[in-house]
C-alpha cells in the first residue's frame, strides 16, 4: 500500500464545475470575432492556460492576431468570466467535496491546490474553502503549464512532501499528464473512456471518503 501524505487538487472541474463559465465567456469573445465555437471545442480549453486557450480560439477560426490584441482579447473575456464566478456561492461545490476534504483533515494528510486558473482565489473564496488549503499553487505562481509537472512540484514543494507521497485529482488530460510527469500517483475526475492515462477514474467525491480510497488505490 502507498504511503500517501498529501493530496493536491485541481480546481476548475474537480471542486466545481466551472467550464460552463469558461464556455460562455470563449463563446462571446468568438461571437465577437466571427468565430465558431462549439461545446465541443470548449473540451480542448480544460486545464490550459487562457492565453493558450485563446490561441485554440485564434486557430480555430483561422485568425492570426499580435501579442498586443491577445492581451486585450484575454483581460476581456476575464472580466466577462469574472463576473460569472463572482456569483459562485459554497452551493455551487461539487457534491462530496466537503466530507471528503474533511476525511483528509480527519486522516491528518495535507492538501494543496494545483489550479491553472489565475481566478483560483477568488473562486476558493466564493466556495469558502480557502482554509482547507495548506498550500495554494495557481496559475499566478507557475511559468509553465500543464502538462508541465511545475504546478504540483511546487505543491508538493510547500507541503513539503515528496511527489510519490502525493496524489493529484485532476478533470482534464493536460493534468494528468502533468501529475504523471511529476512522478505522482493521479486520479482523474469524469470518464474513464477520456481519462485513460489517469492510474484511477472517479465519476466524482460522493460518498468518498480516504478511508474507502486507500482500499482503491494500488
Ligand atoms: P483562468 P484548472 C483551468 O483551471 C481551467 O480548466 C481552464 O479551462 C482555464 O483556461 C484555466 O484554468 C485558466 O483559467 O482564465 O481563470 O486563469 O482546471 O487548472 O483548475
Ligand atoms: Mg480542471
Amino acid at each position: 500500500m502507498r504511503n500517501i501524505k498529501a493530496i493536491i487538487f485541481d480546481l476548475d472541474g474537480v471542486l466545481v464545475a466551472t467550464a460552463k463559465y469558461h464556455y460562455l465567456a470563449w463563446k462571446r469573445l468568438a461571437k465577437e470575432l466571427n468565430i465558431e465555437f462549439s461545446i465541443e471545442d470548449n473540451e480542448r480549453l480544460k486545464g490550459v492556460s487562457r492565453m493558450n486557450s485563446l490561441d485554440i480560439i485564434l486557430d480555430i477560426g483561422g485568425l492570426t492576431l499580435d501579442n498586443d490584441a491577445k492581451i486585450k482579447l484575454a483581460a476581456k473575456k476575464n472580466i466577462w468570466y469574472v463576473e460569472y464566478i463572482s456569483k459562485l456561492t459554497p452551493a455551487d461545490i461539487l457534491p462530496g467535496v466537503i466530507d471528503f476534504l474533511e476525511s483528509i483533515k480527519i486522516n491528518g494528510l495535507k492538501i494543496a491546490l494545483g489550479s491553472a486558473s489565475r481566478n483560483s482565489m477568488l473562486i476558493l473564496k466564493n466556495l469558502k474553502l480557502t482554509d482547507y488549503f495548506d498550500a495554494i499553487i495557481d496559475g499566478t505562481k507557475v511559468s509553465s503549464t500543464k502538462p508541465n509537472p511545475e504546478v504540483f512540484l511546487k505543491g508538493a514543494f510547500a507541503l513539503n512532501t515528496p511527489p510519490c507521497q502525493c496524489i493529484v485529482f485532476e478533470d482534464a488530460q493536460s493534468g494528468i499528464d502533468a501529475a504523471i510527469n511529476a512522478g505522482m500517483y493521479c486520479i482523474g475526475i469524469g470518464s474513464k473512456n477520456i481519462l485513460k492515462k489517469a492510474n484511477l477514474v472517479l465519476s466524482g467525491f460522493s460518498d468518498m471518503t480516504f478511508d474507502k480510497l486507500e482500499l482503491l488505490i494500488d
